[in-house]
């Protein structure tokens, strides 16, 4: 500006156009300058514009790939998924048919370990068969230790009993000593008139000659008849009832007569004093026999026997006794069952049997048999289509047949049926015993008992020849008025099984 005032002081125009000339010039430069500065701030944008984007584009291509490499990781990783997947359905369809086979193959193979389990309990069973076999023999000696001691005592009751006996006979002796005498003189008499002379031998001797000594003779021999049987009677009512009265310290065999029997029986009594009716324990005794047989009773009271149905009826008529059964089976497991009461009625009832009031671990199995008539082999009195006592080989109170026999074939048809189980108990050895309650007890029996005094009662009336057993039976407590007595087997029956 400086130069730009300095100019009027030369010549105006020339000044003028000069400084136009030189501004002109340099705003041409400027502009020039301007331009350039310009191009290259273009030229820096667009190198910075392409410098950006091109560094973007590439980071973004780098992410692509980036991306693109993961996503084909992804892809091949959902590809062996997939695989994966495909194989875990395969397994799964190979476990399902797995599966198949098992619950099909399950009922076989239960089938198969049932079968298993069959054969090994016949194993068992054949073992313990063999077992007992083999202790059979041990058994035998002890039982002829045992039959040993019990003959010393059965000789020791023998000797008593040929006491008496030897009494009886010196008594018998004398009477028959008496008739000799008699007959001797008798003859005598006779003869006397063959030596007399003719005519008196033929006057008829007249029966008034010989009546007072035949009258003599008949009371000497009726009084020493009645003598005789005084004394015997007066042994048999020494004798105990049953094992009840006998007072002894240790088991044995004792000399009993139960009350209204006329004949003494010897019979096996515990210290506590339950008589025996019943034992089983080696098969030496044979069961399979006759009504007759079963009623007056066999086999030795120191083995194997039974005491009989008369003598059982006598035991029991006065319907005060219970019943004990106990048993072992084949793996020696000890049962017990009792029955607080227990009758059997007379012979013309069929020996019928009435039990009440179980108690035990054995099962309530004689219920089954409760009120049934007494069968064996020759007299079928049961209920079934079939001769129960000949299938099974022994008498008893069998019904439909049986839930429990104790007088079947040995090893075979010695059962009780188990109702807590569901099983027959294999029974090995037996012992049926019969015991009298406490006379407390029996009179509150009695008077709660009209059940069995009215079945013995009806059964009597129905039985076609009664007599003397009708007579036990009505003689029991007076209970026999009540009413309900028609039906009462089947009453009683009834009652016993609900
Ligand atoms: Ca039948």
């Amino acid at each position: 500006m400086k130069t730009f005032s300095q100019r009027p002081k030369q010549t105006g125009l020339e000044s003028t156009a000069d400084h136009k000339r030189r501004h002109c010039r340099f705003q041409s430069e400027q502009i020039h300058q301007l331009q350039l500065a310009q191009r290259n701030l273009r030229r820096q944008v667009n190198g910075l514009r392409f410098h950006h984007i091109d560094e973007r584009v590439r980071s973004i291509e780098v992410e692509q790939h980036r991306i693109a490499n993961a996503n084909f990781n992804l892809s091949s990783q959902i590809a062996s998924l997939d695989k994966l997947h495909t194989s875990m359905l395969e397994l799964l369809e190979d476990v399902e048919g797995l599966q198949t086979k098992m619950d099909k193959s399950i009922p076989e193979l239960r089938h198969e370990i049932s079968k298993l389990e069959f054969a090994n309990a016949q194993i068992t069973s054949e073992q313990s068969l063999i077992r007992e076999e083999g202790t059979n023999a041990a058994r035998s000696l002890q039982a002829m230790a045992v039959s040993v001691s019990v003959l010393q005592e059965e000789r020791e009751g023998m000797r008593k009993l040929s006491a008496n006996v030897d009494q009886l006979r010196t008594n018998v002796d004398r009477l028959q000593s008496l008739v000799n005498d008699e007959m001797k003189n008798k003859l005598t008499h006779l003869n006397k008139p063959h030596k007399r002379p003719h005519h008196q031998n033929l006057q008829p001797q007249t029966p008034q000659d010989d009546s007072p000594i035949d009258s003599v003779l008949a009371e000497t021999l009726v009084s020493e008849l009645e003598n005789v049987e005084t004394q015997y009677e007066a042994i048999i009512n020494k004798l105990p009832h049953d094992c009840s009265e006998v007072h002894t310290q240790t088991d044995g065999l004792h000399l009993i007569a139960p009350a209204g029997q006329r004949h003494p029986l010897m019979t096996h009594c515990t210290a506590d004093g339950w008589t025996t009716v019943q034992r089983r324990f080696d098969g030496s005794a044979d069961f399979n026999r006759s009504w007759a047989d079963y009623a007056q009773g066999f086999g030795a009271p120191g083995g194997e026997f039974w005491i009989g149905n008369e003598q059982l009826h006598h035991l029991t008529l006065d319907n005060c006794s219970r019943l004990q059964v106990q048993m072992q089976d084949i793996y020696d497991n000890v049962w017990v069952a009792e029955y607080k009461r227990f009758y059997i009625s007379s012979r013309a009832d069929g020996y019928r049997l009435h039990i009440a009031e179980y108690s035990g671990n054995a099962s309530d199995a004689l219920n089954y048999q409760q009120g049934m008539q007494f069968s064996a082999i020759d007299d079928d009195r049961d209920i079934s289509q079939t001769h129960c006592a000949a299938n099974y080989e022994g008498g008893w109170w069998f019904s439909h047949c049986q839930h429990a026999n104790l007088n079947g074939r040995y090893n075979l048809g010695l059962t009780w049926f188990d109702a807590a189980r569901n099983e027959w108990i294999a029974v090995k050895s037996s012992r049926m015993l019969v015991k009298r309650l406490p006379a407390v007890e029996c009179q509150a029996n009695a008077s709660a008992s009209g059940a069995f005094v009215s079945v013995s009662g009806s059964a009597a009336d129905a039985a076609p020849s009664s007599g003397a057993t009708t007579t036990t039976a009505t003689a029991a407590p007076a209970t026999v008025t009540t009413p309900k007595t028609n039906n009462s087997v089947v009453q009683f029956v009834a009652a016993g099984q609900a």
